[in-house]
């Protein structure tokens, strides 16, 4: 609407993995853009999902986990998280709150901590949302926020269920108001700022994760190879994954077949409800031992290639 004020920014969502941040990236959007199992370090790249609220657009940057990175994968995640953080208008911490709360020694708790302090170094102030409010007692709630809101670096404390939907209005209500004025950065029907080829491939990662999530660890990537309009107005896609190891690969794969094809199959019925037309999926499994050291690789997912340490 013209001459109307607009705000539009920029919300970097930040936690330690598998804290549910994108559940939440997908809640606030209202539809689903990035991909979420129940394995740590599910979201590999920085994912952009749009949310309308009145006359503001926000930006959630959904990142992936911030932990102790080791493989060079692991640090260009970890690297492109923060620098998810510096470029924000606001800044959420979200913090998987049973866990904290049960186990304050944890590896979520160490990592929680780190963030924390990341952001004590730049200055920056931020939002927590205690996540997963439903799967603990209300009462534990409490001492966590106190325990938290010590460090200072708190403006707000929001306690939510991302999965249940509970707590997002006055979210999206906060998020909006740090908002600049500006203009929209998208159209206002786009939910979520990602290649459908690399969308495309995220979410076959997500099924083969869903299935093999207890043989095939970090071990795993999927390229789409080719996207192919056909004059039907269907799409035929053909992915890669690849995995590390012949025995990997005999995973992936199964017995007779079957893996590959239930998760082709998981895939193929997602990706025609998000892309509303046929796709014809062709899944095919390749050893690459050292797909995490490929360059090429970081390209296609616009994360930075770490040097050697
Ligand atoms: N009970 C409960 N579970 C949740 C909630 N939000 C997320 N989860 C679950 O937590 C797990 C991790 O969710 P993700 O959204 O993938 O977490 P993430 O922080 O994006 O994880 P990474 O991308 O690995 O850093 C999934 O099994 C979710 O279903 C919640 O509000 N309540
Ligand atoms: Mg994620």
């Amino acid at each position: 609407m013209e001459g109307m004020m607009t705000r539009c920014g920029f919300v970097a969502v930040l936690g330690a993995p598998n804290a549910g941040k994108s559940t939440l990236v997908n809640a606030l959007v209202g539809q689903k853009v990035s991909i979420v199992t129940q394995k740590v370090q599910t979201t590999r790249i920085p994912v952009r999902g749009i949310a309308m609220h009145g006359q503001t657009q926000i930006v959630f940057v959904d990142t992936p986990g911030i932990f102790a990175p080791k493989r060079r994968l692991d640090r260009a995640m970890v690297q492109a998280a923060w620098t998810g953080a510096h470029d924000a208008d606001a800044i959420l911490v979200v913090a998987d709150a049973p866990e904290l709360s049960n186990n304050s020694r944890g590896l979520a708790a160490a990592d929680t901590e780190r963030i924390v302090e990341g952001l004590k170094t730049a200055g920056k102030r931020a939002a927590l949302v205690l996540n997963k409010v439903d799967a603990m007692k209300r009462d534990a709630l409490l001492p966590l926020a106190e325990q938290l809101n010590a460090t200072g670096i708190f403006e707000r404390i929001f306690m939510i269920s991302a999965t249940k939907g509970d707590g997002l209005t006055e979210l999206l209500d906060y998020c909006a108001a740090g908002m600049p004025e500006g203009p929209f950065l998208y159209p206002e029907d786009q939910a979520a700022d990602i290649p459908s080829r690399l969308l495309a491939a995220e979410i076959t990662r997500e099924k083969l994760y869903l299935r093999l999530h207890d043989e095939i660890p970090y071990a795993s990537t999927v390229t789409t190879e080719s996207w192919k309009e056909q004059k039907d107005g269907s799409v035929r896609i053909e992915q890669t994954i690849f995995v590390e190891r012949e025995g990997q690969k005999a995973i992936v794969i199964g017995k007779g077949g079957r893996a590959i094809k239930a998760i082709g199959e998981a895939a193929r019925l997602e990706l025609e409800q998000l892309f509303g037309r046929r796709v014809h999926l062709f899944l095919h499994s390749k050893v690459a031992e050292r797909w995490g050291e490929t360059p090429a690789h970081y390209r296609e997912w616009g994360l930075e290639f770490p040097k050697d340490q």
